[in-house]
């Protein structure tokens, strides 16, 4: 019975990359053969591409299940951006500034998880995290030629569930 549990198992699990891979979004190359069901929603991974622009964050899905998940931060704008992920229960519009108006990441309520800085335009950058359920904030931190991104608005909410 274990052994045939494991082979549907499997079957799903191909099929889902499957679907991922003709997205060209594949994030499937994890083949942990566990039969543990206690795992996370997608022990094989997610993948979100977040598309960066003036000025806002626009993510190929709004929530995933708890896991690994890969944010792939695609620069479609004309200025380099950011994308720092909080994890956090405030509103985007509550976390802590500094006299700058950059978002202060060591602030109190929110939680820095990863970054990827100096995405340039047509240019994408990546960094893979192993999320747990909450609310999360991506936020573009930089200021440049006057321009405080998150000030106009460069934040995301995130939604990670069970
Ligand atoms: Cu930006």
């Amino acid at each position: 019975m274990v052994a045939h549990m494991n082979t549907a198992k499997r079957i799903r699990t191909t099929l889902a990359c499957s679907a991922l891979l003709a997205l060209g979004l594949a994030a499937c190359g994890d083949d942990s053969d566990s039969s543990d069901s206690s795992d996370a929603g997608n022990p094989a991974g997610a993948t979100v591409v977040v598309e960066l622009g003036e000025w806002d964050f626009v993510p190929s899905v709004e929530s995933v299940s708890a896991g690994v998940v890969t944010l792939e931060a695609m620069n479609g704008g004309g200025e380099v951006h950011e994308l720092v992920l909080f994890k956090t229960d405030l509103a985007p519009e509550d976390l802590p500034v500094d006299e700058e108006g950059s978002v202060d990441e060591s602030g109190d309520g929110l939680e820095l998880i990863d970054e990827v800085e100096n995405v340039k335009p047509g240019e994408t950058k990546s960094f893979t995290v192993e999320l747990a359920a909450g609310n999360y904030v991506m936020a573009c931190n930089l200021i440049e030629n006057g321009q405080r991104h998150f000030m106009n608005g460069m934040y995301r909410r995130f939604t990670v569930t069970e």
